[in-house]
């Protein structure tokens, strides 16, 4: 073994069975930026590109062994959450995070599904905002998302980029974190994504990829990404461009992984440098 660790980057989140959301998407991603994954699990969901079927949250002290086998023991630079579990495994996990306030946390609040089903109890989604918002370096909602963690009242006013910047403000105001709004379930020419970080609200533009196989995982991919240019030290305007390219250069490469079922690619390896110790 080398005397200098190789970076680890840690996601907090579900399992996908059918491997291209959740976790399995994460750790995908934390690879081809050659970091070494850690994975808390938080829930199993039994799943394909058609169909959720069940979904097991993982008992809270089985959360906690988790997160204690692995934190301040593996090299971890950044942190992401996703699918997360009840309420009192979102006290434990805040709890834990505290020990450690100088790792980047990115949460992917995890709350609508794109067919706009609420997948998280009320508790579990006030214990996220109360515990885990603050302490965020970047919270990545997609616009259904936005509005509930703003308190909109859904009735849509404006155009899509109208309120990505509205509702990013918004949630900065309440929550004190920096906000990625994600424009990947607006209708628009292009993929439209907002950042505001208490100061600079800037837009992130790309052409839509053209009719991929699928786009299953792309919301978890993005913050993955997130994390792990942020494991490397980059500022989180070149994190967020970083991690944009990485997941399209993904979904350029989607293929078929069974008759009805298709998968985001492998991106090539992206390379960064690990500042040296007195760096
Ligand atoms: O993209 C949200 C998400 C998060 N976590 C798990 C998922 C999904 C979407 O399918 O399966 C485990």
């Amino acid at each position: 073994m080398r005397a200098q660790p190789d970076f680890c980057c840690l996601t907090i989140a579900g399992s996908d069975s059918g491997g291209g959301a959740g976790l399995q998407a994460d750790l995908r991603i934390f690879q081809t930026y050659g970091l070494h994954g850690c994975s808390v699990v938080t829930a199993v969901t039994a799943q394909n590109p058609s169909a959720l079927t069940a979904v097991s949250l993982v008992p809270a002290a089985c959360l906690a062994a988790q997160l204690d086998a692995v934190l301040g023991v593996f090299d971890i630079r950044a942190i992401k959450t996703g699918l997360l579990p009840g309420a009192d495994g979102i006290e434990l996990l805040a709890d834990r995070l505290d020990a450690h306030p100088a790792v980047p946390l990115v949460v992917d609040p995890v709350m609508v599904s794109t067919s706009g089903t609420r997948v998280m109890a009320d508790d579990a989604r006030a214990a996220m905002i109360r515990r885990l918002l603050p302490r965020a370096t970047l919270v990545t909602p997609n616009l259904p998302e936005a509005a509930v963690l703003c308190g909109a009242s859904g009735e849509a006013t404006g155009d899509d980029l109208a309120r990505a910047r509205e509702y990013a403000r918004a949630i900065h105001g309440l929550y004190g974190c920096a906000v990625l709004v994600k424009g990947g379930h607006a209708r628009a020419p292009r993929a439209r994504d907002v950042l505001f970080d208490g100061r600079t609200l800037r837009v992130f533009s790309a052409p839509w990829v053209e009719r991929p196989v699928s786009t299953h995982g792309t919301g978890c991919s993005l913050s993955a990404a997130v994390a792990a240019e942020l494991a490397y030290g980059a500022t989180l305007a070149d994190a967020v461009a970083g991690a944009k390219k990485t997941v399209r250069a993904s979904l350029v490469r989607a293929h078929a992984v069974g008759p009805s079922c298709g998968a985001m690619g492998l991106a090539p390896r992206v390379r960064r440098v690990i500042p040296s110790a007195n760096s």
